[in-house]
């Protein structure tokens, strides 16, 4: 039964079409937190990304494609997103279990460059041929090759919603003129949320912001304007707020593996500034099975509350 949150949420895309529509709530229905407007999902495309040792040593079933499936499955996840290779591998076993969401591009780290610039590495057919809710896309704002991303995404992101395909953005502050503190800024992440709002995302993913502000110019206006940014809920709340006032769908990574303490205290200060949820790769399938399952319940519980 939709409920009235998720209608409400729905309302904010008033000029997308029924398929657009329709995918938006398979993302918000779905899994142990559906109908409520907040969303848990499971990521792993960082096998891809950081490498499959970095990824997945520390627990070997992990490197097996239908294991991601079925975590994200048992945990009650609202959806999950991984590149073609691992999408392709086990959808049909799992087909119309949980919905699904196609990365587009992929970066790996083998060549070390400043300003990445992700391959296309699907399209939007493949996601079609999966039967995906969603596809998704990776920007790195601040790379010298941003306008070649923001470009491709364009294309792409058209192409989707044209066959009803809901927009998953990744927007991650990344280049040579921004320091490794400035990435997570404030000021930053909330400029990366708003481009992605701007270049037409459904569902925004960014990284969790500090207090620190990276450009000189957004410093001034965040002082003149006594902006909030103290606290985690208040940043998230302001990055929410940069997100077209709330009526796009901003969830926040989880990172690099912690304990569950400082995860859940994260987790708790997203909740309470308003964000719409988590995408929480490394932290589920790094840990055993039922770890995991038992820390995304954790998890759940709190943005059900
Ligand atoms: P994590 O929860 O593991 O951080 O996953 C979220 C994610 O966006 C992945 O989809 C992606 O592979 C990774 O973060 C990128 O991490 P990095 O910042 O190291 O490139």
């Amino acid at each position: 039964m939709m409920t009235k949150r998720v209608k409400e949420i729905l309302s904010h895309y008033p000029g997308e079409n029924a398929g657009v529509l329709t995918n938006l709530a398979r993302l918000l229905m779905s899994g142990r937190l559906g109908g409520t407007g907040k969303l848990v999902i499971l990521p792993v495309d960082q096998g891809f990304e950081h490498g499959p040792a970095r990824s997945f040593a520390v627990n070997p079933p992990a490197y097996d494609p239908a294991y991601h499936f079925q975590l994200a499955l048992d945990a009650g996840c609202n959806a999950y997103a991984a590149p073609l290779g691992f999408l392709e591998a086990a959808a049909a076993e799992f087909a119309g279990a949980i919905p699904l969401i196609l990365k587009l591009n992929n970066h790996d780290v083998l060549h070390d460059e400043k300003d990445p610039v992700s391959a296309q590495t699907a399209s939007v057919k493949d996601a079609l041929r999966l039967g995906c809710a969603a596809i998704g896309y990776t920007i790195y704002p601040g790379s010298s090759g941003s306008q070649i991303m923001y470009q491709q995404v364009r294309e792409l992101a058209l192409e989707a919603k044209s066959h009803g395909l809901a927009v998953v953005m990744w927007s991650y502050p990344r280049g040579s003129d921004l320091s490794k503190e400035g990435e997570t800024a404030i000021d930053v992440v909330a400029y990366a949320a708003q481009i992605a709002a701007q270049l037409g995302a459904h569902v925004i993913k960014v990284k969790a912001p500090s207090a620190h502000i990276e450009l000189a110019e957004a410093k001034k206006a965040y002082l003149a304007a006594k902006v909030p940014i103290e606290t985690l809920a208040e940043r998230i709340r302001h990055v929410v707020q940069s997100s077209f006032n709330g009526k796009r769908i901003v969830i926040f990574s989880g990172g690099a593996t912690v304990g569950d303490e400082q995860l859940l205290a994260e987790v708790k200060g997203i909740h309470e500034g308003g964000g719409f949820g988590s995408i929480v790769g490394r932290n589920s399938f790094q840990r055993p099975h039922d770890k995991a399952v038992e820390l995304l319940g954790k998890i759940m519980s709190i943005y059900a509350s």
